[in-house]
């Protein structure tokens, strides 16, 4: 059983399998070591992952990328509603007051929701996994922004199922960078804990983390974030600058067309990454608008001067984790810093400033996420056998219960911030009657902005021992090692010893769900539909590439080897159908089906069958003769 950890960026993909003793990283299909994580609708098959990126300026409305910032979000969310303004694909409503994807493809119109989006990436990676590995792979480990709430925890969970995935663990990215740092180092002093921060800036995201490691053992102290903040904002910064030049001086609006938009980011994108190297750096672009060439250039001075906010909240993120850690700067050991987005200069010159010390750089940083996570994994896996480590990680919110039928307003509380867990709470409720519960995030300042603090509602009661006086019974709340919340028995107080079998209240589903068990599958098939349907246009293609060859091939042959044995009027009749059949490929029959490519390819197979005999018999005559001769 293969043992993998998979990074999911809002940009870039990493796989990491635990293999021969050691974790590796896999290579593409490009035989790159990231995978862009982008989903691309063409005209009669999809492309994923490098192939999807490639595609994204020439199906615009159909190429899905930035997807987990859509993930279990509210449509109505001011910042999702920012974030549409920046996706050139056509978004609605959709159920459960999510995001609702919309796109043409195979002559009609799709509609997906974010997760599925996600399982189709999930189901690519595995894919690459697999032919890796040439072993089937269905236990992982992945990596999520410790900031998600339950909704994307579980949308993330869905995505996995639907890709045939089990994931073990959803590991906070910086928990498993931190398992990556702490496992194989021995030199922690033996007096108190090493204190290491971990800074993960991404394209969309900050986090950071402060962890403590002892020999044999870590545990974080806590996680905070910037879920707004990452490389992709710096290239905003960029492309607001040139959108603004180029309005002033040719009255181009960049952001009224897609195509451009998406032109001009990308050029802001590799712009913003020469000048992390360079004092200045041009802009050139062909045809972007109106058959417009258009020309710029930009200091790095100006861009840190435009980027200024930016950077100073990567200090905000940072002070924050510190003080929810209770740690002082000058008892902190390290700060390593992870994450591509990082690699602006001034970012690393904002940390030092603060620190007082140079950040490192020890791990690879596009790889520590997905290496962490095969590490989590194989620890997780019975399959495999890791030395002893432990690891303690946190949850970042307040998990608290309201019980509606009784108002009581300020909650019970579940799991304060910073609980470890996998970790269980149990309470008494009274169960003579239904009750309905709600469980929710309290620390709205801890919250990133926007997001619903609702996790999910459930029944209790009533009791079967119900019209007793005061009947009591016990539900279990746990937060498990996804950091998803469940509801999970309820019985009667008198069966408190060794929880009891008898389960005589009912406990009712979390009426809130990412998606039901209907829709699940149903999406599940729609991807096994879809992935069908490229398979099939990958066959085609290798169909009609062998008919095209075989075309080539066999007039080259006829012309050499074949001659001596082809009378003059087959010759005339092979070539000619030959040169029908090229010309029909490449006319009427461009675009035909698998089964009618195979015919030709028979078609012409006949009509060469007698003359490719008689050299074949000319041929094993001759080899005959040739191993007599060497007898004698
Ligand atoms: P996230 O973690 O936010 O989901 P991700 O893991 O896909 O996203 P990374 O691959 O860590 O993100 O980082 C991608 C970002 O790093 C992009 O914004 C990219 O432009 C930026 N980046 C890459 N190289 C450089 C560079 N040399 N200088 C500045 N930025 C860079
Ligand atoms: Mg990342
Ligand atoms: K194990």
């Amino acid at each position: 059983m293969s043992v993998v950890g998979f990074d999911i960026g809002n940009e870039n993909c990493a796989i990491a399998v635990a293999k021969n003793g050691g974790i590796d990283v896999l290579l593409n299909d490009e035989s790159k070591r990231e995978t862009p994580a982008v989903v691309s609708f063409g005209e009669k098959q999809r492309f994923l992952g490098s192939s999807g990126a490639a595609f994204a300026t020439k199906f615009p409305k159909s190429t899905i990328s930035q997807i987990k910032r859509l993930i279990g979000r509210e449509y109505k969310d001011p910042s999702v509603q920012e974030e549409l303004k920046l996706l050139p694909f056509e978004i609605t409503e959709g159920p459960y007051g999510g995001v609702l994807i919309h796109l043409e493809y195979l002559g009609k119109t799709w509609t997906f929701t974010p997760a599925e989006i996600l399982g189709m990436l999930f189901a690519h990676l595995k894919q690459l996994t697999e032919k890796n590995l040439e072993s089937p792979v269905v236990d992982c480990v992945i990596g999520i922004p410790s900031y998600f709430t339950d909704l994307q925890r579980r949308e993330y969970l869905n995505a996995a199922f639907m890709a045939g995935l089990r994931p073990l663990q959803l590991m906070h990215d910086c928990t498993a960078v931190a398992l990556g740092y702490g496992m194989y180092k021995t030199d922690f002093s033996i007096e108190g804990p090493t204190i290491v921060v971990f800074v993960d800036i991404g394209h969309s995201d900050t986090q950071v983390t402060f962890a403590a490691f002892r020999k044999g053992r870590m545990r974080i102290l806590s996680h905070s974030f910037d879920p707004h903040l990452g490389g992709r904002d710096f290239d905003e910064v960029l492309f607001r600058r040139f959108a603004t030049q180029f309005k002033e001086e040719h009255d181009i609006d960049v952001y009224s067309n897609a195509r451009a938009s998406i032109r001009l980011r990308a050029s802001c994108e590799k712009l913003k990454k020469v000048l992390s190297a360079n004092a200045e750096a041009p802009l050139s672009i062909d045809c972007l608008i109106d058959d417009k060439d258009l020309n710029g250039l930009i200091t790095r001075e100006e861009f840190e001067n435009l980027s200024l906010e930016l950077v100073e909240r990567v200090s905000v993120a940072f002070c924050k984790a510190g003080e929810d850690a209770g740690v002082k700067i000058g008892d902190i050991h390290s700060i390593e810093v992870v994450g591509s987005g990082s690699r602006i200069p001034a970012i690393m010159r904002k940390l030092t400033s603060v620190f007082g010390k140079q950040p490192m750089r020890t791990l690879n940083g596009s790889e520590c996420v997905a290496r962490g996570c095969a590490l989590r994994c194989a620890m997780l896996s019975p399959a495999f056998r890791v030395q002893d480590y432990k690891v303690q990680d946190l949850f970042p919110y307040t998990i608290r219960l309201d019980d509606e039928e009784n108002k009581r307003k300020t909650g019970l509380l579940l799991f304060p911030k910073g609980s470890p867990f996998p970790k269980d709470h149990i309470f008494g409720v009274h169960v003579d009657t239904i009750s309905y519960f709600q469980v929710f995030y309290t620390n709205k300042k801890d919250f990133p902005a926007g997001i619903s603090p609702h996790i999910g509602y459930f029944m209790v009661g009533p009791s079967e021992t119900a019209g007793e006086e005061k009947a009591k019974g016990l539900v279990k709340a746990h937060l498990n090692i996804h950091g998803v919340v469940e509801i999970e028995h309820a019985v009667d107080e008198e069966a408190r010893r060794g929880w009891s079998r008898r389960q005589s209240i009912a406990v009712s589903e979390f009426l809130d769900v990412a998606m039901t068990r209907d829709e699940l599958h149903e999406a599940q098939e729609r991807e096994e539909f879809l992935e069908q349907q490229d398979i099939k246009v990958e066959q085609t293609k290798d169909k009609r590439n062998t008919l095209e060859s075989f075309i080539y091939d066999t007039r080259s042959k006829l012309l050499s080897c074949y001659r001596s044995f082809t009378t003059d009027s087959e010759q005339e009749i092979i070539l000619k159908n030959l040169q029908e059949t090229e010309e029909w490929l490449y006319e009427d029959g461009d675009d035909e089906t698998e089964q009618v490519y195979i015919g030709k390819l028979e078609d012409l197979k006949e009509l060469l069958d007698p003359i490719e005999n008689r050299y074949k018999d000319e041929m094993a005559r001759k080899e005959a003769k040739e191993a007599l001769q060497t007898c004698i």
